[in-house]
């Protein structure tokens, strides 16, 4: 059977590279890591799976014998995947060469992104081929893929694409068009910008009406979410994301921003068969495979529903919508952050004493236990924690003795709370309980919740 002839694409299909482009960032040297192992692989892909991605881009498998050996073990965590959510194609990113292409093929590859440097700079420094040359070797290779192995999905990337002008890029697509399912527009070094992305695929979608096209837009300039969301928003139907947006250098567009900013467009025809909710705890995930928090930059973050100002914490207690305009709880972000510091006032202390750690107390012991924190907080010692400073004057300067409440669940949960005894403290760059949950349980909720 050919899976791809049988599956109708969905207004949207990220293609999501965290397997490749994402381990070519340098965030895992940063850890002397390297590589991910076959084991983190397993985890992301079913996570990518059941979040809704139908497309996953691998390296190709002439990498390395341990990059070859991982596909099989991913193609088994795709196949034990079908019934509960379809066939996912497992591309191999391939240089357009017979080498590639037949190690990719022998690994079993459902496609081919093939790729080759189109700018004069690629050209000159990368291969040494000029657009005839490029031609020739890609017409060569991908005729022979059509005739042998009519099943595989083809795409044909000008890496560089923005870099290299448009009568270079038809004079080299214009040949290709023929033989692929879909044409690449890798913006390769983050030069483009919303307006270039605009007119780029507006001039290829004319000239190739029938093709499918993908987008794959590096973060240099920080406008690799807004040149994914212009490029679909044109009428590119494939679009590579990271989770997290990593990858080489700044990275790519993340998978999540892409989604959440189409949701926040009300563009809910392109979020079709994605569980929205799974969105946070994928980044988790990812951002724990790297030892990293979710980057503070990502709208689907922790981050943006933890608030440290007194005007806006007291303001969030009264009513989230005042400091937190996004539905992110549709996004799995399920709790919010109160930091306590210097810019805390006395309510949150007031909350915090009393809805968090059940003290019993009024608001006016709140108000000059507030008054202490306050200026003590300011030379807080490295070891300490704002929350244990605060409790140690509750209890130790203002006699403060618990409530005999039962342990309720609070809908606001302190990010950096304090351990329990015996714990060992956790330094403010650690996980937040949130960001430590069980992803792989999450995301599989989530998924038997949408299928019943
Ligand atoms: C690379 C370059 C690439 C390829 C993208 C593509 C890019 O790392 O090999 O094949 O569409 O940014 O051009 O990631
Ligand atoms: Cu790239």
């Amino acid at each position: 059977m050919n899976h791809f002839t049988a599956y109708t694409p969905r207004p949207l299909e990220i293609i999501d590279s965290t397997l490749r482009e994402g381990q070519q960032t340098s965030l895992l040297h940063d850890h002397q890591r390297y590589f991910f192992s076959r084991e983190d692989k397993e985890e992301i892909l079913r996570a990518l799976i059941l979040y809704g991605v139908k497309f996953v881009e691998l390296f190709s498998p002439a990498v390395s014998a341990r990059e070859r050996a991982d596909w099989a073990a991913l193609r088994a965590v795709r196949d034990a995947l079908i019934t509960q959510k379809g066939y996912t194609f497992l591309l191999a990113h391939v240089r357009c060469h017979p080498h590639d292409v037949a190690a990719a093929i022998a690994a079993g590859a459902d496609g081919l992104n093939v790729y080759i440097g189109t700018s004069a700079e690629s050209r000159t420094f990368n291969h040494g081929h000029d657009l005839a040359g490029i031609v020739l070797r890609a017409r060569a290779l991908l005729e022979d893929v059509r005739r042998s192995h009519p099943q595989v999905v083809l795409r044909f990337s000008g890496e560089d694409a923005f870099r290299t002008s448009p009568a270079d890029l038809f004079r080299v697509y214009d040949e290709i068009a023929p033989l692929v399912h879909r044409l690449g527009l890798p913006d390769t070094v983050g030069v483009a910008t919303p307006a270039s992305v605009a007119a780029r695929v507006t001039a290829l979608r004319t000239r190739y009406p029938v093709l499918e096209l993908e987008g794959h837009f590096h973060n240099d300039r920080g406008l690799a979410l807004v040149n994914a969301l212009e490029a679909v928003k044109n009428g590119v139907r494939f679009c590579n994301t990271t989770v997290c947006g990593v990858g080489e250098r700044s990275g790519i567009t993340s998978l999540t921003s892409l989604l959440f900013n189409l949701h926040a467009d009300r563009d809910y025809d392109r979020l079709e068969g994605y569980q929205l909710r799974g969105s946070y705890p994928i980044n988790v995930l990812v951002a724990d495979k790297l030892r990293m928090l979710v980057p503070s930059t990502e709208p689907v973050s922790l981050t943006n529903r933890t608030h440290t100002a007194g005007v806006h914490q007291s303001a969030v207690l009264r009513g989230a919508a005042s400091y937190e305009a996004h539905p992110l709880d549709n996004f799995g972000v399920s709790e919010s952050g109160i930091l306590l510091g210097p810019l805390s006032g006395w309510n949150i202390i007031h909350y915090f004493l009393k809805e968090i750690r059940y003290f019993q107390l009024d608001e006016d012991t709140a108000r000059q236990i507030a008054r202490v924190f306050k200026e003590r907080v300011y030379g807080i010692q490295p070891d300490e924690s704002p929350e244990e400073l605060l409790t140690a004057i509750a209890e130790r300067e203002f006699g403060l003795v618990h409530a005999q409440l039962p342990p309720a669940a609070s809908p606001i949960v302190q990010r950096l709370d304090s351990p329990l005894p015996g714990q060992v403290r956790r330094i403010a760059s650690a996980k937040p309980p949130a960001e430590r949950a069980n992803v792989a349980a999450v995301l599989q909720a989530f998924d038997s919740q949408s299928n019943g």
